[in-house]
């Protein structure tokens, strides 16, 4: 506020002070705007530690807080992929902030700079020497070191972030370390900033270092497209929701008894026979090749990486509807729209099975950029003993000529090893001789344990959609376990991190499927991402219930767990008109705008 008397003309004003025009329109607004901004804002700013998943090192400096001015400019070096970091972080501040924020590249030596990314440099997953140039954190400091890293150890997807009063400075070896040092950035900031309409609030990080990396390199979820269809628009969003945790894969789960989601050219039946049904019996749906680049584009550009499924030998009748002579017996079975398991299978004895089983994985590991090639192998019940073993180690065999590594679900334990294969472990029981051996024969390990993980699993008995088989889970069920401590006889080198199934039998809209992931998404990430030293429950549950707001301002549909002490939302009474209206906009094509997003899809 002004503390003496405007008089220039703009104002309106005479030297008097008194006011010879009514205000603008334009002025009102301006007024209203801010209100409403001190409104949406929370009471306190956010605390340094107030991020999912935890850091795995804090020292937060409640002196050193930092105020986004209205000239901000993000300034990175010339590397493309950290320019596209730093052109995503600008996509992601402007809509709420208002301000331009352009994107320049780092002078050298630059200083007193807004937004600063610095330091990449690319595939050595070290970060570069003398990057660190922000001056440390200083008065009434408190740290709260949970983990240890130190900041010359960021490895592959590490950061380090550092906030003083003059700028907030991101360090990162590389870009994927640089994105996810933007996300915790985005949790600092206040909630408002996931509005898609301009708030006049006060946007403030605060003050100190986080230095962080992951506790694994696989973090992930799974979307099952097959029992019911999701169209490519709601794949990006979960690639979002992914995306703001720091997970970096997405399972997705394209082929199954009630649908078969992805074009192959060499079995051209397949996707518009196998595809156009799903549980329930509605229209279904597959992806076109290019439906399915633009995933594997939109999720590299956000650092995650796309693991296809096509589950074999069994869970195939959608296949044989469209291709009878894949069946044993070479009769079509009806399509399937129910939800039973454990029917169908390709004929292992027939040798056109494996020209089928090798078009169809050449072609999906050709438009898939990421090293993982996901055969399934689950529930093949009426294929068993040699018969199973043979198909798979046939199968992983077809895998390898391909160039990608073997994933499979757990029952593939049996068969012979095969350089570097994956397990993902589903059981229940946090036991399972076969897999420990399969495990010391150099197999690694994705744990999705079906009583912690499965997102399909009921919050509660009146979760309105879901099952309850591996029981019921909620928050805390899905946080209170250790993914490297978790299967017996299995040591936590072996594990490659944690994955969260979502299995779609139950599940049919955008809204449901983020239902079902929030929050239990998060405690997971938080499972995969940080170190064991951070692990409360009570310390989870308290960030996490600041994420409500930010869902709400951001459309995110989810479940108002009675464990989390989830902030009262303002009621329309006391709510400024300018509060965001929650929508469930689809993701932009911002990707095609990016020059540089990364991809190899050709
Ligand atoms: C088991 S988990 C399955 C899926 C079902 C799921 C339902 C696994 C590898 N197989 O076919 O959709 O249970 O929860």
């Amino acid at each position: 506020m002004p503390t003496t008397p405007p008089t220039s003309p703009e104002t309106g004003l005479e030297p008097t002070g008194l006011p010879v025009h009514r205000p603008s329109a334009a002025d009102l607004a301006r007024v209203a705007a801010r209100a409403a901004g001190e409104l949406l804002a929370p009471p306190a700013p956010v605390r340094l530690g107030d991020v999912v998943p935890a850091p795995a090192s804090v020292a937060a400096d409640p002196a050193a807080d930092f105020t986004l001015p209205a000239d901000a400019v993000i300034q990175v070096s010339a590397d493309p992929a950290a320019r596209d970091v730093a052109v995503q972080l600008a996509e992601l501040l402007r809509p709420a902030t208002g301000h331009p924020l352009p994107v320049t590249e780092l002078p050298p030596g630059g200083d007193g700079l807004a937004l600063t990314l610095t330091g990449v440099t690319p595939d050595t997953g070290t970060p570069a020497a003398d990057t660190d140039t922000a001056a440390p954190a200083t008065g009434g400091q408190t740290r709260t070191t949970t983990g240890s890293v130190a900041a010359d150890d960021l490895g592959d997807e590490g950061y380090r972030l550092d906030v003083t009063p003059a700028a907030v400075r991101i360090t990162a070896g590389t870009a994927a370390g640089l994105f996810h040092g933007v996300q915790t950035l985005r949790q600092l900031l206040p909630a408002a900033i996931e509005s898609r309409t301009p708030v006049d609030a006060r946007w403030v990080v605060p003050g100190g270092v986080i230095v962080d990396r992951p506790r694994f390199p696989y973090r992930g979820a799974m979307l099952d497209v097959a029992r019911h269809f999701f169209p490519v628009a709601d794949v990006l969003r979960v690639i979002d929701h992914l995306a703001r945790y720091k997970l970096n894969h997405l399972h997705l789960h394209l082929t199954d008894d009630q649908g078969w989601r992805i074009a192959v050219d060499s079995w051209p039946a397949l996707a518009p026979v196998g595809g156009a049904t799903e549980v329930g019996g509605g229209p279904g749906g597959h992806y076109t090749a290019a439906d399915y680049r633009r995933i594997v584009r939109y999720a590299a550009r956000r650092h995650v990486t796309v693991v296809p499924e096509i589950d074999l030998p069994g869970h195939t009748n959608a296949a044989l509807v469209a291709y009878p002579e894949l069946a044993p017996g070479k009769v079509a079975p009806p399509p399937y729209t129910g939800t039973e398991v454990g029917f169908s299978y390709v004929d292992p004895a027939d040798e056109r099975t494996y020209d089928f089983v090798a078009d169809v994985l050449g072609e999906v590991a050709a438009l898939t950029p990421g090293p993982w090639l996901h055969i399934g192998g689950d529930e093949a019940f009426k294929v068993k003993g040699a018969a199973y073993t043979g198909f798979v180690e046939r199968t992983q065999r077809i895998v390898a000529a391909t160039g990608k590594t073997v994933v499979g679900w757990h029952q593939i334990a049996p068969a012979a090893h095969t350089a570097d294969r994956v397990l993902q472990w589903w059981g229940t029981n946090g036991d399972d001789p076969e897999t420990a051996e399969a495990v010391r024969r150099g197999a690694r390990l994705i744990l999705s344990p079906g009583n912690h993980a499965y997102l399909d699993m009921k919050y509660a008995p009146d979760t309105p959609v879901g099952h309850d088989w591996a029981g019921l889970i909620d928050v805390r069920r899905a946080y209170d376990w250790d993914p490297g401590a978790h299967l017996a006889g299995v040591p936590a080198e072996a594990v490659l991190g944690v994955e969260a199934p979502l299995w779609t039998e139950s599940v049919t809209t955008r809204a449901e499927v983020e239902f079902m992931l929030f929050p239990r998404l998060p405690a997971l990430a938080e499972l995969a991402w940080s170190p064991r030293a951070t692990h409360d429950w009570a310390g989870f549950r308290d960030r996490l219930a600041g994420h409500g707001p930010r869902w709400s301002i951001a459309g995110i549909t989810f479940h108002r767990s009675p464990e989390v002490p989830w902030p009262a939302e303002r009621t329309a009474d006391d709510r400024p008109t300018a509060r965001p209206v929650p929508t469930q906009p689809g993701p932009d094509d911002a990707e095609t705008a990016a020059p540089t997003a990364a991809t190899t899809d050709g």
